[in-house]
C-alpha cells in the first residue's frame, strides 16, 4: 500500500512537470460598443492569440466600459487591476504631450497623411508608454474628426454658450477658445448627456455619432477633418515579462495583423457611418469656408500650444513630418 501510495505520487509529479505553463486568461477592457469596429478588431485579436497559443493564453474583451470605464482603463493596466486594455491615448495628454500627437489641429486630416506622421511619433508613444509600466502592442485610427451641433452654424460666433462633450484636453481646449462650455463624458455614456442635455454638440468621428445614434437629439454633422486620434492597445509590463518567448511572440503576430486590420475597418466604417447618419436624417457636410477659417486660426494656437509643452522631442516629430 505504502508503494503504491509512492508511486502514484511520484507518476501524478512526473506529470505535471511534463505540462506546460498554467493557461492564464486576460481580461481586457474596452471603452467602445461591442459594435464599433475598435471592440471588433480587438475581439479578433483576443481570438487569435487565443487560438494561437492553444489556450494557453486566453484573453476576454469587455467592450462598453462594462469592466473599466474609458478614463480609468490605462490606470488599471499600470496598476495590473487588468493585464490588458485599450484607450484612446490623447485623453492622456495631460499627462504627457506626446500622447497628444495625434491630435495636433490640422496637422493631418486623411487616413494616408496620418499614418505617415503615426510612423514617426509611435516609436516616441512607446517610449513614453513604457515608463508607464505599459507595453505597447498596437493602434489603430480613429476616422477624421468632425463638429457635431443642434443647429447650423456658419461661424465660431455661432458655437457660442454652447454645452459641448469633451473626450480629451484637444477637444476640451478648442470648445474654450470657441467661446463653448466643455464637459468630459465617455462615449458610452454620450447618449445619455445628449438626452439630459448635459451637452449639445461634440467632436468626434462618424463612427461615434453613428454607434450612439445622435440623430435623436443633434442635427447637423460638418466634416472638418480636425485630426485622427488612435486607441492603443498595452499590456501589463510585468504581465508582458511574464510570458514566455513563444507566446509573445503569438501575441506580436496578432498585434501586427490587428493593426493592419483595424485600419482598414476603420477606413471602412467611415464612409458607411457618415450615411449612417444621413439616413438618420442629420445634414452632413464640409464645414463653410468662414467656419473653417476661425477654425485654422484656433488651430494654430492649439498646435503652438503643443509644441510650447511637447519640447524638443515633440517638435522633431512635426518638423520631421513636415519635410517628408
Ligand atoms: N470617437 C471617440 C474618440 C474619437 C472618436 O472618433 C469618442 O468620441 O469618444
Amino acid at each position: 500500500m505504502r508503494t503504491l501510495t509512492h508511486l502514484m505520487a511520484a507518476t501524478a509529479l512526473g506529470a505535471t512537470a511534463a505540462l506546460p505553463a498554467m493557461a492564464d486568461k486576460w481580461d481586457m477592457p474596452l471603452a467602445y460598443a461591442a459594435s464599433n469596429f475598435h471592440s471588433e478588431n480587438a475581439a479578433e485579436f483576443a481570438k487569435c492569440v487565443t487560438d494561437g497559443t492553444g489556450g494557453n493564453l486566453e484573453i476576454v474583451t469587455h467592450p462598453s466600459g462594462s469592466l473599466f470605464a474609458g478614463n480609468e482603463i490605462k490606470r488599471a493596466v499600470q496598476t495590473g487591476q487588468a493585464n490588458i486594455g485599450e484607450r484612446l491615448l490623447s485623453a492622456h495628454q495631460n499627462e504627457k504631450p506626446i500622447y497628444g500627437v495625434d491630435s495636433i489641429p490640422f496637422l493631418v486630416s486623411s487616413f494616408d497623411e496620418h499614418e505617415k506622421l503615426w510612423s514617426i511619433a509611435e516609436p516616441a508613444v512607446a517610449r513614453a508608454l513604457a515608463d508607464d509600466n505599459l507595453h505597447y502592442l498596437y493602434s489603430v485610427p480613429w476616422p477624421p474628426q468632425g463638429l457635431y451641433v443642434n443647429k447650423p452654424v456658419e461661424s465660431v460666433a455661432d458655437l457660442k454658450g454652447v454645452k459641448f462633450r469633451s473626450y480629451s484636453t484637444a477637444t476640451a481646449r478648442m470648445a474654450e477658445l470657441t467661446g463653448m462650455l466643455p464637459v468630459q463624458v465617455e462615449a458610452a455614456e454620450l447618449s445619455q448627456a445628449l438626452a439630459t442635455g448635459v451637452a449639445e454638440s461634440f467632436i468626434s468621428s462618424g463612427a461615434t455619432g453613428y454607434d450612439r445614434k445622435v440623430w435623436e437629439q443633434l442635427s447637423h454633422f460638418y466634416e472638418v477633418d480636425a485630426w485622427l486620434p488612435r486607441n492603443a492597445v498595452f499590456v501589463n509590463q510585468d504581465a508582458w515579462n511574464g510570458l514566455d518567448d513563444a507566446t509573445r511572440t503569438v501575441v506580436e503576430g496578432c498585434a501586427e495583423e490587428a493593426q493592419a486590420r483595424g485600419l482598414q475597418m476603420s477606413k471602412d466604417y467611415t464612409d458607411f457611418t457618415l450615411n449612417g447618419l444621413k439616413e438618420g436624417g442629420m445634414k452632413v457636410g464640409r464645414a463653410g469656408e468662414a467656419l473653417m477659417k476661425e477654425l485654422k486660426a484656433i488651430g494654430a494656437t492649439m498646435t503652438d500650444e503643443w509644441l510650447e509643452k511637447a519640447g524638443d522631442e515633440g517638435r522633431a516629430i512635426v518638423e520631421k513630418y513636415k519635410s517628408m
